[in-house]
């Protein structure tokens, strides 16, 4: 508060309480006294309302005059860049000073350059900021769906309430990152351009985020009312295909993927198509209005007889179910599965959640060591899933202290296995993942490996069981074959026998014990 003052007027002196001297300020001739200037600002006559700031500090419009002035912070501390296929994460440290004041938060600025960093611009709309790119009060954010091998420059600026009256390049720090390879995005919908009785002609735009050139697309579809495991795959390098051989009258789902160098990308969501059940028309110069009319005659017939045999069918449904299942078997003995190696994955836990079904690890119950493979014990046990009359199963455990590699080449193991339906192919029932250990749990076989199966009982078996044997080994190797996939070490310790002496092929880790080794070669 200032005392008040004496002011020499027309030579005399006097007292006037109501004006402040220098250094001091009265907002309002209302209020009672002069206040001293704040801290970083200052009057120059006597008599002001207000003080003005020092050089470089500032007030905010809803600064009040009482409040000291201050400055725009300091640039933020410590970027850390850290990228991730086309993701990059970016975590700082607070400015060294933040300018007096307390509201401090972060704009993030997205640049992409070119290939030799400079000729930036703008990232623009398709870049995503998580939690947001403006207004920032934590010390990271996210940038996602930014373009493969691209060179982008992001600049972090600390703010605050008087940052636009003094925009400058201090406040800001810059990192400059590239970004790696990434499978493309999703393919975001499919149309059905012709569909007939048996075909249904698909076509569908590019992901919007390719990331590379497009080597081709995956089709996967089943018919709507089957297992979605049951389904099959067409492969082709172009935008459209005719899927063939379907049921009329059926719906089926559909899922298309895309894949270039850096692997798949994910699957669309479903699109559902229904076959016809009417034959395409017979459209040219033959066509008149007998053969029209007989066809639409013919066709509500055959829509009748479709219609009945679909109310019977339900009727009898136990049995043909059955039927289902052996024509299902007939579809995957087609050859048109097939198979996909899961390091082509980027991520190779993707391949594991999508060939492979997680299991509670409270439905299992390990019972005893069988054995050692080569990730860890081998144990056999029993699993009671949920509506499921329990099994026996054997567990294989992925011993503790394993590395990320070793993690993802035992679960390679599943997600090949996952992948083969077949009567001598050992079956996977699933994985646990989520606790530890992590086990591949599959089908129990009493008699264990076929070569201390045929060592313990030699001269035991008839010629018929020994070419049952053979056959099982063959169908299985020829389901393989089918599926695209090389076994790459068929030995009899790797056929499993099970109580009614039916051969299984199984050992799926193989590919990778010879990727390992660069001296490695098979015939
Ligand atoms: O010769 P085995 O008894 O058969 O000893 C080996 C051991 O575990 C290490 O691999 C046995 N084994 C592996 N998978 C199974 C299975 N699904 N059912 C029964 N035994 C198995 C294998």
């Amino acid at each position: 508060m200032s005392p008040p003052i004496k002011l020499s007027l027309k030579g005399k002196a006097s007292t006037v309480a109501n004006t402040c001297k220098i250094g001091y300020y009265r907002a309002l001739a209302t209020d009672g006294s002069c206040s001293k200037c704040p801290l970083n600002s200052y009057s120059t006559r006597e008599g002001s309302t207000s003080c003005v700031c020092d050089k470089g500090y500032f007030r905010s419009e809803t600064d009040p005059a009482s409040m000291p002035c201050t400055r725009p912070p300091s640039a933020p501390a410590h970027l850390i860049s850290n990228v991730n296929e086309t993701s990059v994460n970016l975590e700082w440290s607070p400015p060294r000073t933040t300018g007096g004041r307390q509201d401090l938060t972060y704009n993030v600025v997205c640049k992409r350059c070119g290939p030799d960093g400079r000729r930036c611009q703008a990232c623009g709309n398709g870049v995503h900021f998580s939690p947001q790119q403006l207004s920032l009060k934590g010390n990271k954010v996210s940038i996602n769906e930014l373009q493969a091998h691209t060179n982008y420059t992001f600049e972090v600026w600390a703010v605050n309430g008087v940052s636009p009256q003094s925009p400058g390049p201090e406040q800001a720090v810059s990192v400059t990152v590239t970004t790696n390879q990434a499978a493309p995005s999703p393919v975001s919908s499919i149309q059905a351009k012709d569909i007939t009785r048996h075909t249904i002609s698909l076509a569908w735009q590019p992901p919007d985020r390719a990331n590379g050139v497009i080597l081709e697309y995956e089709v996967k579809y089943y018919e709507k009312d089957q297992n979605e495991r049951s389904y099959r795959i067409i492969k082709t390098s172009s935008r459209n295909t005719d899927i063939k051989g379907l049921t009329p009258l059926t719906s089926y789902v559909f899922h298309v993927r895309a894949r270039t160098a850096a692997g798949y990308g994910e699957f669309s969501g479903p699109f559902e198509f229904m076959t016809n059940s009417v034959p395409a028309p017979i459209i040219g110069d033959g066509t008149n209005s007998t053969v029209l009319l007989v066809s639409v005659v013919g066709s509500v017939v055959l829509l009748l007889i479709l219609i009945s045999a679909f109310v019977i069918s339900r009727r009898r449904n136990k049995y043909s179910k059955a039927k289902q299942d052996s024509d299902e078997e007939k579809h995957l003995h087609q050859g048109v599965r097939i198979y996909v190696d899961p390091f082509t994955y980027e991520d190779p836990n993707q391949a594991v959640r999508e060939f492979a079904k997680e299991i509670d690890a409270s439905c299992i119950k390990i019972e005893k060591v069988i054995g050692i493979g080569e990730f860890g014990e081998v144990c056999s046990g029993r699993l009671k899933m949920p509506g499921k009359r329990e099994i026996c199963v054997a567990i294989k455990t992925l011993k503790a202290g394993y590395t990320d590699k070793q993690r993802r080449d035992f679960l390679s193991e599943a997600s090949i296995m996952g992948q083969f339906d077949h009567p001598n192919i050992i079956h996977l029932e699933g994985v646990v993942t989520k606790c530890k250990p992590v086990m591949i749990i599959t089908e129990y076989m009493e008699n264990g490996s076929l070569d201390a199966f045929l060592r313990k009982n030699d001269g035991r078996f008839t010629v018929i069981q020994l070419v049952g044997i053979l056959r099982g080994i063959a169908s299985g190797m020829k389901y393989l074959s089918d599926m695209s996939y090389v076994h790459r070490d068929l030995a009899a310790r790797n056929i499993l026998v099970n109580s009614n002496l039916v051969c299984k092929v199984s050992d799926f880790g193989m590919s990778r014990v010879l990727e390992d080794d660069p001296e490695a070669a098979y015939t």
